[in-house]
């Protein structure tokens, strides 16, 4: 090993272990191979369950990608969240799912208007190795997932979401007008719950790898009693996901028509790539929203986190509520993000 090297190294290595507040020589502690890196992060409380999943493989130097549809696949799978096969309804009584993905080369994959499959985001990741497109939707979607082998699962709504959705029905008319819900005094998604939280029915996760590497993934069941058809953000690449590897990488969460309107996740990335630290951008990006909406801002919820390429990350939301779960050598845990409202 060259002196530079070794040298090189063993500053790493102290500088490390004086930030786990450990003498450097002699005690047994491994520094990550780079500072901040690995890192993941993930929307919700929901995240922090789904980055210990990203986590088995990015600790084992593994690629982000792999880390990122691991992960989320964990939520998908969870009938206690609403994200997934488990989740709310349309306004026909469907679950209809929406994901994407993408890589530290601007490939991407998406699927939308996807029913009866439990992984979207695996399907998504097909896309975009299997076939020449980014997106498919619907009927075809779902064709392209059995024919890769994913299985069909029964068309049967989850105990909870039977409840909620025949709760709905009680009070619900049926008009196209977005955000209809709120006028209603019905359910809008991210809804507000009693006690104050926001509920939700998203993951997105963004990470970088400990070779520097970064990519995102975003999978959702969407807004709750949506109109048939209706697609938010989440299965959107630059509106729910965006990764550019020289710069960063966000996703998005709450009202997806919001984030479409300014591209919103990639907004971030640009901002970034402007100089903004990851917090910085996300706030800006808030702050547009804002501007667009003025009053109408109360009653929705957004949430952008990122990351960049020095494994710096933050979040920032519209409304108070939204968390993110981080993990990484140094911690893991979730954080209550800054909100504008
Ligand atoms: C959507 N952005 O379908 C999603 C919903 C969401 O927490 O993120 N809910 O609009």
């Amino acid at each position: 090993m060259s002196t530079r090297r070794r040298f090189i190294e063993t500053s790493l290595f102290s500088s490390v272990a004086v930030l786990f507040g450990k003498k450097a020589i002699g005690e047994n502690v491994a520094p990550p191979a780079v500072i901040g890196k690995p890192l993941v992060i993930s929307t919700w409380d929901a995240g922090i369950a789904a980055n210990k999943g990203a986590w088995e493989i990015l600790s084992k130097g593994g690629r982000a990608l792999d880390a990122v549809e691991a992960g989320v696949r964990i939520t998908e799978a969870s009938q206690n969240c609403c994200v997934g096969l488990g989740a709310n309804p349309d306004r026909e009584g469907f679950v209809t799912l929406d994901a994407c993905i993408m890589d530290d080369k601007f490939n991407c994959g998406s699927v939308a208007f996807l029913e009866r499959i439990k992984h979207p985001i695996s399907v998504a990741r097909r896309v975009m190795e299997k076939t020449p497109h980014v997106m498919l939707v619907g009927s075809g979607a779902q064709q392209f997932a059995v024919a890769e082998g994913f299985p069909l699962e029964e068309e049967k709504l989850s105990a909870e979401a039977e409840k909620a959705y025949k709760n709905w029905l009680k009070s619900s008319e049926y008009k196209p007008v977005v955000n209809i819900e709120n006028k209603q005094k019905g359910p809008m998604i991210p809804m507000q719950l009693e006690n104050g939280e926001w509920n939700h029915d998203t993951i997105g996760m963004v990470a970088i790898d400990a070779k520097g590497n970064l990519s995102g993934s975003c999978t959702t069941s969407g807004m709750g009693f949506k109109m048939r058809g209706r697609l938010g953000d989440s299965p959107i690449i630059g509106a729910g996901l965006f990764v550019d590897n020289e710069i960063g990488a966000a996703t998005a969460t709450g009202q997806g028509e919001d984030v479409i309107r300014i591209a919103g996740s990639h907004t971030v990335v640009e901002l970034m790539r402007q100089g903004l630290s990851p917090q910085q951008a996300c706030k800006k990006a808030v702050e547009r929203i804002l501007k667009i909406k003025g009053a109408n801002a109360k009653n929705i919820q957004i949430g952008f986190i990122a990351i960049n390429k020095k494994g710096e990350y933050g979040g920032y939301a519209l409304q108070k509520g939204f968390s993110f779960a981080v993990k990484s050598n140094r911690e893991e845990r979730l954080i209550p993000a800054v909100s504008l409202i």
